[in-house]
């Protein structure tokens, strides 16, 4: 017997038969109002799906299938602190952290607020005595800040730290991520080492990148200034406070979090100190508060006019019933350009599952291929495909009201260039439309003929345009919690467990094989021809 999730799928798919043919347009023609009907609020932004291609009983379809999924008890059960995170028996309270209100948080019987607040406080004093001077490197007031994290640990403050770029007015930030050395390298040729922090953001501080970087940067600093440095300028941002001390790091430097922070959810913890010293600790309070407004929709909102509820079904239409494989993140915001590749990691390491919560294969496609660059750039790249390609690609687009730094009429045309390609998606051109721009430009037959169908767009492509005020630490909180989210309710449907991530174990286990096979030190025996082809031609070329 099928699941009922299994069977509203198949619903939609059949509905979705019946209107292959049905054009978005027309669906305006039919419903001067869609705008208003298929667009939905949440604090200061705008979610509009309208050039998407539903209709109200294709939303009817989808709502349902959410209440199948009992998406609302599983939202409960997360927010209730229960063990959601079932493969390593975790609760998943991210929320917790970015709680702005009085009510406590309970996780395993505990209210958690009371740590989340002294951390955040141990945070911000740490965070506003660098800014200010009073705590310093051996040369004086720190110019500059290395974090050195991977993953989680890495991608939520660079995206954040470029997002809120405006706001900068700490020292300088850089971060330090890939074991390839060149990384690390290209960073230090930068800094003064008498006048720059290092952080190392490790949930685990065992993550192989991670530690390297930060045993490197360790010795040049003590290269350069002597073992007493150390304490002074290095702080660490991690669960396993015993390690950041055998490191060397002071305690009053090491600041905590919780297991039931998954990495890719941990901004807004300690992980978020290099943008609370970037932009200083009030500002990063509103980052958090943008958060806990979008909670509170998640929490209250009817599906309806719940926006991640309705951002994971227009995903799920797309991915699951139309069979569309990818979808991109198209900022029409130049300082969102780490959002895309942010939200790889959100969506892709969340959701990109084929086991089931208990441990049977899927029936249908989970997660999609997210990927995305900002606009405009992208026009002039790929969104060649998006428009005239085989494969259809949804795409969101995120639009400023205003610019966070206005020039001229720079944003006007920025804006223009964004509403002009959800249109051009939408609406396409026809062969009878291109034949006649062709004709009225005083083109003979035999030459339209020719260039015609190279001139026809097919339209029809869906697109989902946030539109917000302006990127402050307060929007951009309510633009990552949102889409946190939505990564939840779709895999709440799809019934994975969003919050594990096996996937990314066995590479890391056959690198620490491989290491000593690499330096050398032992042989490939046992292994594939290629492993072993590749391993002697390395070995040769660096003879
Ligand atoms: C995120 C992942 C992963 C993790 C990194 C870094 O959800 O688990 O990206 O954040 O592997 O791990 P550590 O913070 O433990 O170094």
């Amino acid at each position: 017997m099928i699941d009922t999730t299994t069977a509203q799928l198949e619903k939609l798919v059949t509905h979705h038969r019946v209107n292959e043919n049905r054009q978005t347009l027309s669906l305006f023609d039919e419903n001067s109002d869609r705008f208003s009907l298929f667009s939905a609020h949440c604090g200061d932004i705008v979610f509009d799906y309208s050039k998407c291609n539903v209709s109200s009983e294709t939303m009817g379809l989808l709502l349902e299938l959410a209440t199948k999924a009992k998406v609302s008890g599983k939202r409960q059960a997360m927010f209730a602190g229960e063990p959601i995170n079932s493969t390593e028996n975790r609760a998943v309270q991210h929320m917790a952290l970015r709680n702005m209100s009085d009510a406590p948080v309970m996780i395993d019987g505990k209210d958690v607020m009371p740590d989340i607040l002294a951390v955040r406080k141990d945070m911000a004093r740490f965070a506003e005595a660098v800014r200010s001077g009073k705590v310093a490197g051996k040369g004086g007031k720190f110019t500059d800040i290395v974090n050195i994290g991977i993953g989680g640990s890495d991608l939520g403050p660079v995206m954040a730290t470029a997002a809120l770029g405006p706001f900068h007015d700490g020292p300088n930030t850089h971060f330090v991520s890939n074991v390839d050395g060149a990384d690390i390298l290209e960073v230090l040729k930068k800094v003064n080492p008498a006048t720059t922090l290092f952080i190392v953001a490790s949930k685990t501080f065992t993550t192989q990148e991670t530690m390297t970087n930060a045993n490197t940067a360790r010795q040049w600093l003590v290269n350069a200034l002597g073992e007493g440095a150390v304490v002074n300028q290095f702080a660490a941002l991690s669960t396993s406070l015993d390690k950041t001390s055998a490191f060397g790091i002071a305690d009053d430097r090491a600041f905590g979090f919780w297991d039931w922070v998954g990495g890719r959810y941990s901004i807004w913890s300690a992980i978020g100190l290099p943008l609370m010293i970037a932009i200083g600790s009030k500002r990063f309070d509103e980052f958090l508060s943008g958060a806990h407004t979008v909670d509170q929709h998640f929490e209250t909102a009817p599906d309806n006019q719940n926006l991640p509820v309705l951002m994971a079904l227009i995903g799920i239409w797309h991915r699951n019933v139309c069979g569309y494989d990818t979808h991109a993140v198209l900022p029409y915001d130049q300082y969102l350009h780490r959002f895309p590749a942010y939200l790889q990691q959100l969506d892709m390491e969340s959701n990109g599952k084929r086991i089931d919560v208990n441990g049977k294969s899927v029936a249908h496609e989970t997660g999609p291929v997210v990927w995305g660059e900002p606009g405009t750039n992208g026009q002039h790249a790929f969104y060649q495909l998006i428009h005239q390609g085989t494969s259809v690609i949804p795409a969101d687009f995120l639009v400023a009201a205003e610019a966070a730094e206005p020039v001229g009429d720079h944003h006007e045309k920025l804006v223009a260039n964004a509403f002009a390609q959800t249109e051009a998606l939408m609406v396409g051109k026809t062969e009878a439309q291109a034949r006649k721009e062709l004709h009225d430009k005083g083109m003979d037959a035999n030459a339209i003929d020719k260039l015609a169908p190279h001139k026809m767009f097919p339209g029809n492509r869906p697109t989902c345009t946030f539109l917000y005020p302006k990127l402050t630490p307060f929007v951009l909180g309510q633009l990552v919690a949102l889409y946190e989210h939505k990564v939840f309710v779709q895999g709440a449907i799809w019934n994975i467990n969003s919050f594990d991530q096996w996937g990314v174990e066995l590479g890391k286990e056959l690198a620490g094989e491989l290491l000593p096979v690499v330096k050398g030190e032992q042989k490939a025996m046992g292994r594939n021809s290629s492993t072993v082809g590749l391993v002697d031609a390395f070995h040769a070329m660096r003879k």
